[in-house]
């Protein structure tokens, strides 16, 4: 059930939040220069858990507001710099 809230929260805001880039972390996990699908997945297998890569906000813990800085970059593309 919990689970079920995640995705739906995911995907909601996947399509509700524009996208922006701004001097933070990457969230390009798979380093295809591609904010994509792949790196969605990698970061829900990730949610819940104390990884780094994957805890935006550094709170310590890969949580809901990760996921809200990971969806405003999701389909971004890497500019030249870095992202
Ligand atoms: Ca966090």
């Amino acid at each position: 059930m919990r689970s079920n809230l995640f995705l739906v929260l995911c995907i909601l805001s996947l399509i509700l939040l524009p996208i922006r880039i701004h001097g933070a972390p990457s969230v390009d996990f798979d380093g295809s220069g591609v904010v994509g699908f792949t790196d969605f997945v990698l970061f829900a297998q990730a949610f819940g858990s104390e990884q780094d890569l994957y805890d935006l906000d550094t709170d310590g813990r890969v949580g809901f507001t990760d996921f809200l800085i990971f969806a405003q970059r999701f389909r971004a593309r890497k500019p030249a710099g870095g992202m």
